[in-house]
């Protein structure tokens, strides 16, 4: 029997008081003594020297702890927007999470963003309203917000006294409050008709002990979110979070003895430099000097595990089903990966045996694990990074490359005419601890060139191409035939096959599944740079034709058996003839931003929203403040950010949050390809990307 493992995500907007109150549950866990202070930078889970200079989280950090017989690794979260991609990773492998609420600025953007991904992956969620000892905390009114711009589906656990003071304290509600069980059966019965027949019956008729049940089957499905109250800082109302994180929150048992499966969702490096993996284990067990597959199909040796025993990691000679550990030896393993057992069977039976026990809850593509689905949007910023010693260039990007290990999504990219490298980026802070990490872990000084929008490219029209084998102007023995159509914003690139499965080279590719999938993959690395030099997205591909040359072929098709070589390599032509027919449009990244002044300010804050030409809804009045909110581009934004000191006497507050992406007006913008166009042949073909390779 393994024992009870409940992986739980803290989760809110910045500052919302998640590492202190990650500090108060291991404190009331006794796992420390003493609890620690962010703004001192003792707390456990902000251990990096950036985390304690700034005072917020950077990377997500694992601690555990015991609640009655379930073991706990809780995995507190950054709540800065420009990490959101550490939120993203964690998402995958949790089977619950608390999601932090500030009582005094109530819901704010980014909870509204947290709570949708939690809901869109159906994990179950409490609600934590912290800060209660605050001047200005609200009880009402912040359940209110939840219920209007989070979800309704919430029960609201408890009663509070002395708001808004030190001795602020919550208790939770039972039995014997009336008007506590009036509020469960009226949320539980939405999705209960026993409950609200019972309830319709007599009124008084449904034992409580039922509800509580039924609250609890509810939770675990995610249907319905307990609400709590209390402060992180006095420890008020952490004991009855606690008390129902045990009881309300699904703790996984998984089965050790069934096939290794799991999934990787931070990496780091320790103090030599060795590859740490931390991965979540849906099942099975790993014992060091394990060989271990992951990924897409490589396999390394387990050199070392740690697991999180109360509080932080120690070594152990394995790790079960539900656990959270640490690997080392796992040289290639990259975020995302899925690890085990399964990845050495044939991928047809793998499809057939996978389902059998528990999967990660984000969906997934197989060849490439996590990664490439996004429950939030892309980095829309990037930036080219100049070493201040020109000879650096090289061990600069050997540093970005291993930052990208831990960060995938910064996504470095090298322009070889000009031996630039740029990353993607979130937004300015991200900037300053990439530079901050690349002068304490590398010894590299790094100036920035100006940030600039990361655009993305959209089909507009229907286009088609196709290459004909033996024809002239094909260099490969293949032919294949592709169409481009629009499809609609944020559905990405969707390949699909029109052709008779006779004509498909399956000697080469097995299935016509693989042959899809394969081709699919060919399809979005071409498209990684389209007309202008953007990612194009949001069309569909359709392939039209196939065929492939065999030595004893009718004479159509003669010559020597066509390899998997001249379908990677001419689809790229193709696919940028069926786009350069279809025309694409540049599309800007457009952001919400909400805006938060004191009201005398506003006379000269909306002359200067006009000038950016943004349109701004109705501007809101709260107290001695106007809320107001309007859409601009992102490349805007920061012009805002950086007026608005000036426009507020510093008291103004901007939060932005992704809206989507708008075709620019005027200019295409384009950007420097960092790979051959293939629409340029004989620049192609010189590539080893294009190029003709000879066959023996
Ligand atoms: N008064 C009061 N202050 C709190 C409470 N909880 C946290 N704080 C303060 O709020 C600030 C932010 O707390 P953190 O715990 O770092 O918040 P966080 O959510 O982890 O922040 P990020 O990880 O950077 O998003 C710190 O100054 C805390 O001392 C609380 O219950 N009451
Ligand atoms: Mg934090």
């Amino acid at each position: 029997m393994s024992q009870k493992e409940l992986n739980l995500g803290i989760l809110a907007h910045v500052d919302a008081g998640k590492a202190t109150l990650t500090e108060r549950l291991l404190y009331g866990a006794g796992v420390i003594g003493e609890v620690g202070s962010v703004d001192a930078g003792t707390t456990q889970t902000d251990s990096m020297e950036l985390e304690r200079q700034r005072g917020i989280t950077i990377k997500s950090a694992v601690a555990s702890f015991a609640l009655e017989d379930v073991h706990v690794n809780l995995i507190d979260t950054p709540g800065h927007p420009d990490f959101i991609a550490e939120v993203e990773r964690v998402l995958s492998v949790l089977d619950g999470a608390v999601l932090v609420i500030s009582a005094v600025e109530g819901v704010q953007p980014q909870t509204r963003i947290l709570m949708r991904a939690l809901q869109r992956l159906r994990i179950p969620t409490l609600m934590f309203v912290n800060k209660i000892d605050r001047p200005g905390a609200g009880d009402e009114r912040v359940v209110q917000a939840i219920s209007e711009r989070l979800t309704p589906a919430i029960v609201s656990m408890g009663t509070l006294r002395e708001l808004g003071t030190r001795a602020a304290y919550f208790t939770l509600s039972g039995a014997d409050d009336a008007e506590f069980r009036t509020r469960l059966v009226e949320v539980l019965a939405e999705r209960d008709d026993a409950i609200l027949t019972a309830y319709i019956e007599d009124e008084a008729g449904v034992p409580y002990h039922r509800l509580r049940e039924e609250l609890a089957a509810q939770t675990k499905r995610a249907l319905v979110h307990p609400v709590f109250f209390g402060s992180a800082i006095t420890g008020a109302g952490v004991e009855s979070l606690m008390a129902d994180i045990a009881a309300l929150l699904p703790a996984a048992e998984g089965d050790p003895d069934g096939p290794v499966s799991g999934t990787v969702f931070k990496i780091e490096r320790g103090a030599s430099g060795e590859k740490i993996a931390y991965v979540r284990m849906f099942s099975g067990t790993i014992r060091t000097r394990d060989g271990l597959p992951f990924g897409n199909a490589r396999e390394d040796k387990v050199t070392a595990i740690a697991v999180f025993e109360l509080g932080s990691a120690v070594q152990r000679p394995s790790v079960s089903s539900g656990a959270v550990a640490k690997l080392w030896g796992l040289d290639g393993i990259q975020i995302g990966d899925r690890i085990g057992e399964t990845l050495r069977l044939p991928r047809a039976v793998r499809r057939r045996i996978v389902p059998m026990w528990p999967e990660p809850k984000a969906p997934e593509h197989e060849e490439t694990g996590t990664k490439g689905v996004h429950e939030f949007p892309p980095p829309t910023l990037e930036t080219v990074v100049v070493p201040n010693v020109p000879d650096d260039k090289a061990r600069l990007r050997v540093a970005l490359a291993q930052l990208a290990e831990q960060d995938p999504l910064i996504n470095v990219r090298q322009d070889d005419s000009r031996q630039e490298l740029s990353v993607s980026l979130y937004g300015e802070v991200q900037k300053e601890v990439i530079q901050a990490t690349l002068a304490t872990d590398f010894g590299l000084d790094v100036t920035f060139r100006e940030t600039t929008p990361i655009y993305i490219e959209r089909p507009i029209g229907t286009g088609e191409a196709v290459e004909i084998l033996h024809a002239e102007s094909n260099p490969f023995l293949a032919t294949v035939g592709l169409r481009m159509d629009p499809a609609p914003y944020g559905s990405g690139i969707d390949f699909r096959l029109q052709v008779d499965p006779r004509t498909l080279p399956l000697y080469l590719y097995k299935t016509a599944e693989i042959f899809t999938e394969k081709m699919g993959q060919y399809v979005r690395l071409a498209l990684q740079e389209g007309i202008f030099g953007w990612q194009v997205t949001d069309c569909i591909v359709t392939m039209t034709k196939c065929t492939y040359s065999v030595p004893d072929g009718p004479p159509s098709r003669r010559g020597p058996l066509s390899t998997a070589a001249d379908f990677r390599k001419l689809t790229p032509i193709v696919v940028m003839r069926a786009l350069e027919r279809a025309g694409s449009v540049v599309c800007e990244p457009i952001v919400r931003v909400s805006l938060e002044i004191p009201t005398d300010t506003i006379g000269a804050v909306m002359p200067a929203l006009a000038r950016f030409g943004a349109a701004v809804e109705t501007p809101s009045l709260q107290g001695k403040l106007y809320t107001i909110e309007t859409v601009l581009p992102v490349a805007r934004v920061h012009d805002l950010q950086r007026q608005l000191p000036r426009l507020t006497r510093g008291e103004g507050v901007l939060e932005s949050s992704f809206e989507g992406y708008e075709p620019v007006s005027g200019d295409q913008p384009t950007r420097r390809r960092t790979t051959a166009n293939p629409l340029n042949i004989d620049e192609y073909m010189s590539t080893s990307r294009g190029g003709y390779t000879p066959r023996e």
